[in-house]
């Protein structure tokens, strides 16, 4: 063994974070601080980015305890605007719910949902307009349901069958669909970052108007390429919302591997010298009048906005995904700023403009619209059953010319799969 070289100093050491519960453990969140709603001052948005580095570091909440819209960040939507975000919001919880279950029957492999992060897309994307260019992580379909985008061509992405607009080439979930502003989904975190800035970036140089606007997960800011698109869109003033959904979970690791326990993910703006914004992510009126501010900044050459969304995930990582074996099963009731989809319904109900009635009906509604869609999707396929696209097909869409060597190893595949006797499965 090497010999110590410095006797009189301490051994080094490294930090180990750790969680604070885990399974069996009871919950407190005390020590989460939590300021009032209505606190957070609302700086110009033409205020330069060190002028107001306190926002990273504290919390914009507009709903109070008593669901009252208060402070200088309430929105000011109208009831209808109000009343169809929580539409939205419940939509996609019933979405959600459906295609996980059609994950256990086998109909397809794979789901994610967004249980408990409602507001974070659906309240972006009604404070966006329609023609800005979402580039979101696989958590954010309630971007495309916000956009009434269809179900059935979202299920059938799911099911990759013969309606899949993707040819059955992505795991299901990851979406695309360049007509809603939503960007292909990649399963390599954190690659939409650059090319959100860079698309930014191209809108600026062409003197366009649309502006971007991006979501990554807090363990997703651990790479690379969310430093290098912090660069690029500090440096060129980049129009695009860089959106941190810190729903203090990444798979089995928490928040604190990715530097929660030393500051906020909002506070990676100051450094990089960018408007940063520390968010109450349930508070849908929050994440919308957020969300309005940085895009009036990036509409006004102002420059990048870096928003930190804080949540929980409430629900499993993923259907491949079993949380009770890392975290304590206490911790989605024990979080304090409560359901999204609760809040919002509460505030409307406060302001009179809602009932318990007219929310139940509306989530039968929603219920059977979702269910509606499924039957009409499964029309197409499932996934279950094998698969839907021509074998043919595999090598498309990747190339706008097919190379040789891939033209090549195509018809080898077709003539070793007429060779081997079996026609290919089309169900
Ligand atoms: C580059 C890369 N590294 C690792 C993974 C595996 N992986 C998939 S999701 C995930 C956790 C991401 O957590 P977070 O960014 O917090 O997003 P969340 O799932 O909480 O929305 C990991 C590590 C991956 N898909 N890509
Ligand atoms: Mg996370």
């Amino acid at each position: 063994m090497a010999e110590q070289p410095r006797t009189n100093l301490p051994p080094l050491s490294l930090h180990v974070p750790e969680p604070r519960f885990r399974p069996g453990d009871p919950v407190d969140f005390a020590v989460v601080e939590i300021p009032p709603a209505g606190a957070a001052r609302r700086p110009d948005t033409a205020e330069p980015a060190r002028d107001f580095t306190d926002l990273s570091y504290g919390l914009v909440r507009v709903l109070d305890d008593d669901h009252r819209a208060v402070g200088a960040w309430d929105p000011r939507l109208s009831p209808d605007r109000l009343r169809r975000m929580l539409r939205h919001m419940a939509l996609l919880r019933a979405f959600d719910e459906r295609m996980f279950r059609a994950q256990r029957q086998g109909k397809t492999s794979f789901y994610m949902k967004a249980t408990g992060e409602e507001a974070v897309s659906v309240a972006a994307a009604h404070a966006l307009d329609y023609e800005d260019m979402c580039f979101p992580s696989y958590r954010q379909q309630g971007l495309l349901i916000a956009r009434d985008w269809s179900l059935v061509d979202m299920m059938n992405q799911i099911y990759s069958n013969k309606g899949d607009r993707l040819q059955g080439k992505q795991l299901p979930i990851m979406y695309s669909a360049r007509e809603a502003g939503f960007f292909s989904i990649s399963g390599n975190l954190t690659t939409q970052y650059p090319q959100a800035v860079g698309w930014a970036m191209a809108s600026a140089a062409k003197g366009d108007t649309r502006i971007a606007a991006v979501w990554c997960g807090e363990g997703s800011t651990a790479e690379g390429d969310f430093h290098s698109a912090c660069t690029f869109a500090a440096v060129y003033r980049a129009p695009v919302i860089m959106n941190v959904v810190n729903n203090q979970w990444a798979i089995s690791s928490f928040s604190g591997f990715a530097g929660a326990e030393s500051t906020t993910f909002a506070a990676r703006a100051v450094g990089y010298g960018i408007a940063g914004l520390r968010v109450d992510g349930n508070d849908a009126l929050a994440v919308y009048a957020a969300t309005q501010w940085a895009a009036e900044r990036a509409r006004t050459n102002q420059g990048p906005t870096l928003i930190e969304h804080f949540t929980y995930r409430a629900e499993g990582h993923s259907t491949s995904d079993d949380p009770t074996q890392y975290r304590s099963a206490g911790e989605p009731n024990a979080w304090p700023l409560g359901d999204p989809v609760a809040r919002l319904k509460a505030h409307l109900i406060a302001i009179g403009e809602w009932d318990e009635e007219r929310h139940a009906a509306q989530d039968r509604e929603l219920a059977e619209q979702v269910k509606a869609a499924q039957k009409e999707a499964e029309k197409n396929g499932i996934l279950g059953h094998g698969l839907h696209q021509p074998l043919d097909t595999l090598f498309d869409g990747v190339f706008e010319e097919m190379p040789w060597h891939l033209r090549e190893q195509q018809a080898q595949m077709m003539a070793e799969e007429t060779a081997s006797g079996r026609p290919w499965d089309r169900k």
